[in-house]
């Protein structure tokens, strides 16, 4: 538990991929600053928190950590649908997670909220030697499959990880509070029709202020 428990915003996010492509180290990284380089595999899912500070606003995030293996598929299914945000990960040096990302991406449009926040992550970026698939391939993906953001990111050199979780907070927060100005219109407007997403369906630039 986190001493001070006040927030202004809470987002749970979540990190999908194969096994081993590098989610529990990039949770790491970012929560603790430190990088394991046998890190266990995870059983089931794990969870953690992490409040940053964007635009003097406090942003906590539940991060859910889950198990990449076949057998935890069931499991983390039910942790899509009340994500705010999910982050899907493969291992630029790992072709088969990439290739992998299109039942990730099915799973994902299966049992998560339509207006989920996705971004996309290459993880290992340190391994340029022994890089198998190219950026291009990752940004086409991220067009291809609607999502916010594609990142090439490194747990062991630290690149890119802090920015990755900052992005989608940013993105969040900033869909919030679209949602929530689109609600008070309207209300003003006295519709009184509020079968439809109000949150659905935008699209984003890159991003807010953060330090
Ligand atoms: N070179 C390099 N290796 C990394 C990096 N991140 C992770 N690894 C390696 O990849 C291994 C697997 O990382 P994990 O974080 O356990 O992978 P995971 O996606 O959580 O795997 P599961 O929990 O089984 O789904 C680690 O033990 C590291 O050796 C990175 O940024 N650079
Ligand atoms: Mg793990």
């Amino acid at each position: 538990m986190e001493a001070d428990d006040s927030f202004d915003y809470l987002f749970k996010v979540v990190l999908i991929g194969d096994m081993g492509v590098g989610k529990t180290c990039v949770v790491q990284r970012f929560k603790n600053g430190t990088f394991i380089e046998r890190q266990g595999t995870t059983i089931g899912v794990d969870f953690t928190m992490k409040t940053l500070i964007i635009e003097g606003k406090r942003v906590k995030l539940q991060i859910w950590d889950t198990g990449g293996q076949e057998r935890f598929r069931t499991i983390t299914q039910s942790y899509y649908r009340s994500a705010n945000g999910i982050i899907l990960c493969y291992d630029m040096t790992c072709r088969q997670s990439f290739e992998s990302l299109s039942r990730w991406i099915d799973d994902v449009s299966k049992f998560a909220a339509p207006n989920v926040v996705k971004i996309l992550v290459a993880t290992k970026s340190d391994l340029e030697l022994e890089r198998v698939v190219e950026r291009d391939e990752g940004e086409q993906l991220c067009r291809a499959h609607n999502m916010s953001m594609f990142l090439e990111i490194s747990s062991r050199n630290n690149l890119n990880v802090d920015n990755a979780f900052l992005e989608l907070s940013c993105q969040l927060k900033k869909q919030y509070a679209q949602g929530a100005q689109l609600e008070n219109n309207l209300d003003a407007l006295r519709l009184g029709d509020h079968s439809t997403s109000a949150i659905g369906g935008f699209r984003f630039s890159r991003c807010c202020n953060y330090s």
